[in-house]
């Protein structure tokens, strides 16, 4: 049953991935003060280059984008040389890596960066920065329309930065109720101008940054992540489906690398999306689909086979085992992930 997991699968005309397993985005807040990549990313992603694709951590693309200590950022001219040394150890490797660009909207902090925080709209989350825990949530102040515009230019911008450091494409964060699942959820978007009120409307500034990354660095390496279902730091809302019924028809057009689900668990079911989010996201969108949430290899080759989606991310048992490929591929023993292996890279 895994074997089909070895299986190489074409993205598309210029991108072919070695197997069907993808290392799923994982934040590890160790980049340096400047929020810098260091050697030892580097070496942890090559230890995983196996993988089909390596999505990178999810990496800020100014600073207001920022909600946790010492997330890596792709705006500086260190930055970027910073991933260069990851992108060419993991390409050393024979490996692929898209980097997750980040905007964090209302769970941004200004401890991190000195400003006010932003969002679609002066709505705030209740509760406190994981690992800075004397950091309330604050409210954020509600984007103008030339701000938005500014916003679009700079996803752009940090896209093509990506592609200076030597990524081979980008995945677009719009999952996991960061800044466009705020737009794109009723909870958080309350805004009455064209952004706003209507599925339309609430999808304009998603799909604004999809076609200007689109636009820059081509839609064969411009992926996206997205969370129709509500399930952290924010409230679902019935209203809401009705918004993804419309973004994932607009986004058939858009003839993406990838769509890839946001959850960590896919065995969880939605009331207003009809079941779990990737059974979802699939009656609703014809093209490649990543797979991800508490999945095993056997259990997502299964999923596989039953036609629910087209590949799998895999995240806590990458942390827990760099050589994941290769144990599942030998039917080798698995190290079980545990929270405390969060502390270092390894
Ligand atoms: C995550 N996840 C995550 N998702 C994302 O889109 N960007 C990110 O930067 C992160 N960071 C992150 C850090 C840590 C420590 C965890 C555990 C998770 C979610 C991750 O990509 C994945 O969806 C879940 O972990 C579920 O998959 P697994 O772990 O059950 O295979
Ligand atoms: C400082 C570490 C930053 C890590 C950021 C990534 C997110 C990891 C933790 C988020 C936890 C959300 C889990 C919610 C599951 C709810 C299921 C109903």
């Amino acid at each position: 049953m895994t074997a089909d997991l070895f299986q190489p699968y074409a993205l598309n005309a210029s991108i072919t991935l070695n197997n069907k397993i993808l290392m799923a985005p994982l934040t590890r807040c160790q980049a340096d003060d400047d929020l810098v990549p260091t050697q030892a990313m580097a070496d942890y992603y090559a230890r995983r280059a196996d993988a089909g694709l390596i999505i990178s951590e999810a990496v800020i693309i100014r600073p207001d984008g920022q909600g946790y200590p010492n997330t890596p950022g792709l705006f500086t001219p260190e930055q970027i040389q910073g991933w260069q040394r990851v992108t060419s150890a993991v390409h050393a490797k024979g490996g692929k890596i898209f980097a997750q660009l980040w905007h964090t909207g209302r769970v941004a902090h200004s401890h991190f960066f000195g400003g006010q925080t932003v969002a679609p709209s002066a709505v705030k989350i209740e509760g406190t920065v994981p690992r800075q825990r004397e950091l309330a949530y604050e409210t954020p102040k509600a984007l103008t329309t030339d701000e938005i515009a500014q916003l679009v230019a700079d996803y752009s911008q940090a896209a093509a930065n990506a592609i200076d450091a030597g990524f081979d494409g980008v995945e677009i964060h719009g999952a996991n109720a960061y800044l466009i699942d705020q737009f794109l959820h009723h909870d958080s978007n309350r805004r009455d101008d064209e952004f706003g009120g209507t599925p339309e409307n609430m999808a304009r500034f998603p799909l604004a940054v999809v076609d200007a990354i689109v636009n820059r660095i081509g839609n064969e390496r411009t992926a996206l992540r997205v969370s129709p279902g509500a399930y952290v730091n924010m409230q679902g809302d019935s209203r809401d489906r009705a918004v993804f019924d419309y973004f994932l028809n607009q986004l058939e057009s858009r003839q993406l690398a990838y769509l890839h689900v946001g959850i960590f668990d896919d065995a969880l079911t939605f009331e207003y999306l009809g079941g779990r989010v990737s059974d979802y996201v699939r009656g609703h969108y014809s093209q490649t689909l990543v797979g991800v949430g508490s999945y095993s290899a056997e259990t997502g080759a299964q999923a596989i086979a039953d036609g629910r989606f087209d590949l799998l991310a895999i995240g806590r048992p990458f942390i827990a085992n760099p050589d994941y490929v290769v144990r599942v591929r030998d039917r080798q023993p698995l190290v079980t992930y545990s929270d405390e292996m969060l502390a270092e890279l390894v």
